[in-house]
């Protein structure tokens, strides 16, 4: 699609040892059964493991991918089954930069439920003020049992000023794109945020930046570390093995 964009290769390990320039934390949320946890996968790596922090009741995955040459780490968080409640707490929104809003074409039910999923992250995210939304009309590979037609996909995006994409996590179709287009919003916004606090050029008085300069520089870039949960992330993280996603077991 982009061809500023990489995603192969999987996960870190294609950019192992490679600087990190953004990292950034995304959530999937909607119905239950509308297929996040395989559109998940799908995009990370379809054989790999996800790992659960038991103590919150939520899955992540991590993958890293390049966009415009930088190396952005995404921290893919995923409700671990509570979505069945139709209601998710605050916690999940912790830090939270980007979150990708599922229905299912052939679910009406599903669709309708948009408006109470947008509603909840408004809630917790100060009205969005910070978040980057986008909403995905996954199994559109079913196209016999399609009861939500494009238009309205778009037509709901459109009021909630989100983007949209409909979606298939069984055969890939916009999987990758959609992870990309947040993404990119997202670190065009943070690459902003830089430009604006950059070093004060000495003819303007800056001594090489130190001025307003280099301590802001390292204020965002302990803001970035801190936006991931790196520390009670991986190392507590149970790995937790998920079978059957998209490959045919129904739930
Ligand atoms: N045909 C089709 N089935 C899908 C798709 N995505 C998920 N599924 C199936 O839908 C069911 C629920 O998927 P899952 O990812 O567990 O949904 P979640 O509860 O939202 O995480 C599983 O049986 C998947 O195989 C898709 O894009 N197309
Ligand atoms: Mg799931």
């Amino acid at each position: 699609m982009n061809s500023n964009v990489n995603t192969q290769g999987g996960g870190l390990s294609k950019f192992k040892g490679l600087a990190v320039d953004y990292k950034i934390s995304l959530i999937m949320i909607g119905d239950s059964s509308v297929g996040k946890t395989c559109f998940l996968l799908k995009f990370a790596d379809e054989n790999s493991n996800i790992s659960h922090i038991p103590t919150i009741g939520i899955d992540f995955k991590i993958k890293t991918i390049q966009i415009d040459g930088k190396n952005v780490k995404l921290q893919i968080w995923d409700t671990a089954g509570q979505e069945r409640y139709r209601t998710i707490t605050q916690t999940y929104f912790r830090d939270v930069q980007g979150v990708i809003v599922a229905y299912d074409c052939t679910s009406e039910e599903s669709f309708n439920n948009v408006r109470n999923w947008v509603r909840q992250v408004e809630a917790h995210t100060n009205g969005r003020e910070n978040v980057e939304a986008v909403l995905i009309g996954n199994k559109s590979d079913l196209v016999d049992r399609k009861v939500i037609e494009t238009e309205q996909g778009q037509a709901l995006a459109k009021e909630f000023g989100m983007d949209f994409f409909e979606t298939s996590a069984r055969t890939g179709l916009n999987v990758q794109e959609t992870f990309i287009s947040i993404t990119k919003k997202i670190k065009d916004k943070l690459a902003l945020k830089e430009a604006a606090v950059a070093p004060i050029p000495q003819s303007l008085g800056g001594a090489n930046g130190q001025i307003g300069g280099a301590a802001q520089q390292q204020q965002i870039h302990n803001n970035r570390e801190s936006i991931m949960l790196t520390g009670n992330g991986h190392n507590q993280a149970k790995k937790e093995k998920k079978g059957g996603c998209c490959g045919g077991s129904k739930k």
